[in-house]
């Protein structure tokens, strides 16, 4: 049972002082799915994708796991699949909050047979990534400094198999002032509808600040070519959460 997510309504929060410790764990799943338009569409949709693309003998990357659910998505969607020897799912997030609260879920998972799930806590910039055919960047890219995301992305590309994909989800920043700024409003609107005040909004996207680093459209699909990536497709969007596939 996930509670409810009251963390700003109590809470002064400085600039930049979001982190992803105990108190967010508690409550993720219920933050993210009021924050974040699409995000319950999102998860089983990279399921579903990852059916298509996962090879036999490779590994799937869920980079930036949380607690899991792009990785329970995608052993549900590959259930019943032909070709899964040797498949196995790594999860890594560099908060061992969300990682021990992972291997407690997984504990108690029902998904009988599915593919084995291996929990990492570490850091997605070290991760070994040969030998995979699947690699979910699901809202995690934009944690990470500017400067790293190239390396990563390159990474990403040379450890994937031809044939692999790469699922980016992100929240963009738009080119226009006046779109960034409706888009804004938008998005506000919706998590005052999902019940989060004015204050806790405002709360939050201080807390934020220097955090979540968003870009552009043009510039990820610039990086993902530049990464050795042949195609790129966006495959959602609801104001500026965003996701592409893009293929090997
Ligand atoms: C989901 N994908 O539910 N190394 C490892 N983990 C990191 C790093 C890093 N360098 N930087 C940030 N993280 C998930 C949602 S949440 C998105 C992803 C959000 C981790 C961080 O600890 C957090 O768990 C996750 O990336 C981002 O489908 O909360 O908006």
């Amino acid at each position: 049972m996930t509670r409810r997510d009251t963390l700003y309504t109590g809470l002064e929060a400085g600039p930049g002082s979001f982190r992803f410790d105990e108190r967010v764990v508690d409550v993720f799943p219920d933050m993210i799915n009021r924050s974040v338009p699409g995000y319950s569409l999102v998860v089983p949709m990279i399921g579903q994708l990852a059916r298509r693309f996962v090879q036999p003998g490779t590994s799937v990357h869920d980079l930036g796991c949380s607690l899991g659910a792009v990785s329970f998505a995608v052993r549900r969607a590959l259930v019943g699949r032909e070709g899964l020897d040797g498949v196995r799912i790594v999860a890594t997030d560099s908060s061992s909050a969300m990682t021990d609260r992972l291997r407690e879920r997984l504990g108690t998972d029902s998904a009988d047979g599915g593919v084995p799930v291996d929990v990492v806590t570490g850091d997605i910039r070290d991760t070994d990534l040969s030998g995979s055919s699947f690699v979910a960047l699901n809202f995690t890219l934009q944690f990470l400094d500017l400067d790293e995301r190239d390396r990563l992305l390159a990474r990403i590309a040379d450890g994937l198999q031809p044939g692999g994909a790469l699922v980016l989800a992100e929240k963009i920043r738009f080119e226009d002032a006046e779109v960034q700024l409706r888009q804004t409003e938008w998005h506000e609107d919706f998590k005052r509808l999902q019940g989060y005040s004015d204050l806790e909004i405002a709360r939050k996207r201080s807390a934020l600040e220097e955090v979540l680093k968003s870009e552009t459209e043009t510039r990820h699909l610039e990086r993902l070519h530049a990464a050795g990536f042949t195609c790129a497709t966006r495959w959602f969007q609801c104001f500026a959460f965003t996701a592409w596939l893009a293929e090997k």
